[in-house]
């Protein structure tokens, strides 16, 4: 359990690349099996958070992101579509917590968002936290003045992925730079929003740009509260569309990892859950993930659909988190066997 002076399990930022090395290099059991103790001592064992995601503004992005079936710079046959009517976000979102949802995620195809439509998002923010759902939005690159607004709003998590290692990342987008994707995220967690930001696994990346993007991450001053790890959908018409998919293993792994550097995070199980069979996603389970995209659209490509994962959740004994947060234990973190007295702790306090 010691690690070069280290407690697994304890949260620190201070990762140096050798010992995320040692991390992904250990044999599969040994590492989940790591992972799942340090789950267990900052959250409740089988409960997983659901998201709902809504694309309110579809393709034609400026942007040359390489994965994306959105850039308007390939024919991935998707019609651009206008910002969505607050009326109808709203409407979504009920339907989305009537499923079950604790958190409604709005993601517009925007480089940064523009004056007009920034004001608009500003109003559906409000109108979603008014239905009682956990907020969150997808816009791109913002200002300090637009996370000041965006807070004012009750928005409770901004996403914005850094994808992958720095050095890949000049491979797979030109038109931004690491930096601007670094400092919106300081933006947002100096306005007192939580961060959410991960990445994509399966972009034909090397093993070592996994386990920079992972130490990027967990050496920000704080962690991400939700940290996505997507598995890359190859998306026909993108430059993606050939690349062959990854070893399931490898995405299980960069799991394990990822719930072992950032203990006290949401890790979700993201994009890609359409092409894992019910094993893989238990496993992923296992390793700590305990956070999904609920709902049969991500933003323009199928997810699983509710019955299914409900069906999943079922056979799994799972449950879904009911309250936002209902499944971090809010003390000092216990030995992974003492599950039943934490538990009676946590309800009690
Ligand atoms: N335009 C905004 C931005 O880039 O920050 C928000 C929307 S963008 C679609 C949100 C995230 O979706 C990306 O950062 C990327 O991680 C993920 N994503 C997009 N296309 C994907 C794909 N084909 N497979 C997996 N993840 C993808
Ligand atoms: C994230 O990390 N994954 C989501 C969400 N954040 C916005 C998006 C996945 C998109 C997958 C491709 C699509 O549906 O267009
Ligand atoms: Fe645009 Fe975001 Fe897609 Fe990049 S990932 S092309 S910024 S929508």
């Amino acid at each position: 359990m010691a690690m070069n002076n280290h407690t697994i399990g304890e949260i620190r930022n201070n990762w140096t690349r050798a010992q995320v090395e040692q991390l992904f290099s250990q044999p599969l059991l040994d590492l989940v099996f790591d992972a799942q103790k340090v789950h267990r001592e900052h959250f409740r064992s089988n409960r997983v958070q659901t998201s709902t995601l809504l694309s309110i503004k579809t393709g034609a992005c400026p942007e040359d992101c390489a994965y994306c079936p959105q850039s308007v710079r390939y024919d991935t046959g998707l019609t651009r579509e206008q910002l969505m009517a607050v009326a109808e976000v709203v409407n979504r979102a009920k339907a989305a917590k009537e499923t079950g949802a604790t958190r409604f995620c709005m993601g517009a195809a925007w480089r940064a968002p523009r004056e007009k439509d920034f004001r608009v998002v500003l109003e559906m923010i409000k109108s979603v936290k008014a239905l009682g759902l956990e907020t969150c939005v997808t816009l791109g690159m913002l200002t300090a003045e637009q996370t000041a607004d965006l807070k004012a709003a009750g928005l409770d998590y901004y996403n914005h992925n850094l994808d992958t290692s720095e050095t890949y990342y000049k491979e797979i987008i030109s038109t931004r730079t690491y930096q601007d994707r670094l400092n919106t995220l300081g933006f947002v967690r100096d306005a007192g929003i939580n961060v959410c930001a991960g990445g994509i696994i399966g972009m034909g990346e090397a093993e070592q740009d996994r386990w920079d993007l992972l130490m990027t991450l967990a050496n920000l001053p704080e962690h991400p509260q939700s940290v996505p790890i997507n598995q890359l959908i190859a998306v026909k018409g993108t430059p993606m569309q050939d690349l062959e998919a990854l070893d399931p293993f490898e995405f299980i792994r960069t799991i394990a990892v990822t719930r072992i550097m950032m203990p006290r995070s949401y890790v979700r199980l993201s994009a890609g859950r359409e092409s894992m069979n019910e094993q893989t996603q238990a496993f992923c389970f296992m390793a700590g993930a305990n956070s999904i995209f609920y709902g049969e659209q991500l933003l323009t490509t199928a997810n699983p659909s509710v019955a299914k994962d409900k069906a999943l959740f079922e056979k799994l004994q799972i449950q879904p988190e009911r309250v936002a947060g209902d499944s971090l234990i809010s003390q000092e973190p216990k030995p992974f066997w003492d599950e039943t007295a934490l538990y009676k702790n946590a309800v009690a306090s």
